[in-house]
């Protein structure tokens, strides 16, 4: 009988999508084997990475020889593929509808919104040295501002998660992209209460593993308090 290899996640810490596909395999117990890819040391451009992701951007799994790409599918497949429970990928098929809504939203807004922040606050002036481009910054945050408004206007209303009453895909996708900020020490949700209940709710019921994937953005957050 063919041995079957353990599944292999190519994330970086600092990666907004990594996470939320390392926290996924945590929290579900699927076995897999990390494999740390350095995009500050541009390890993502090395050939043999390259070969796996031409776009050269992490996550990436590779699950028995079979590669995949983007946080999404990567999610998408692993809930479908392994004995996982139900929440985070509901079977009712507007449920999995409304999960799917919010993944098909995100990219262009919480995730380019919140980004643009942390790029602007933290990876601009660490990687140029040059100051913090102030008015480049407010235009952002008002950016990210008229994305939370819909975030909670239009999916979170008045439920516990994102879409509905138990946690799914969608809670754990935005989670890791409005951390991001957070690089600066800056908490973007500070003026938001029912966000930041919601955010409360999904990181206790991440528990530990929340808090460890994130450690090496709370090293960022401590060194910017300073
Ligand atoms: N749409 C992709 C985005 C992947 C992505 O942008 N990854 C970034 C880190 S968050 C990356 O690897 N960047 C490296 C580079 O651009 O050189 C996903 O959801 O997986």
């Amino acid at each position: 009988m063919a041995s079957r290899l353990p599944l292999r996640v190519y994330f970086d810490l600092l990666s907004q999508p990594s996470r939320a596909v390392l926290i996924f395999l945590k929290r579900t117990g699927i076995p897999h084997v990390e494999k740390p890819v350095a995009l500050r040391k541009g390890e993502q451009k090395s050939p043999e990475f390259t070969k796996l992701n031409p776009n050269q951007k992490v996550p990436v799994i590779v699950d028995n020889g079979f590669v995949l790409t983007e946080s999404v599918a990567i999610l998408k497949y692993l809930a479908t593929k392994y004995d996982i429970p139900q929440f985070w990928y509901p079977v009712d098929s507007m449920q999995r509808a409304k999960v799917d809504e919010y993944m098909a939203w995100q990219h262009a807004t919480v995730r380019y919104h919140a980004s643009k922040v942390f790029i602007l606050e933290v990876l601009i002036p660490r990687m140029t040295g040059q100051p913090l481009d102030e008015a480049k910054l407010n235009k952002a945050l008002a950016e990210l501002n008229g994305t939370l408004d819909i975030l909670e206007s239009m999916f979170l209303k008045d439920q516990a998660f994102l879409c509905g009453d138990e946690m799914t895909l969608a809670d754990l996708l935005a989670i890791c992209e409005l951390m991001q900020p957070l690089g600066a020490n800056r908490d973007i949700l500070k003026d938001r209460p029912k966000l930041i209940a919601w955010r409360n709710r999904v990181q206790s019921a991440l528990g530990k593993t929340f808090d460890d994937v994130h450690s090496f953005l709370y090293q960022l957050r401590d060194k910017a308090r300073l």
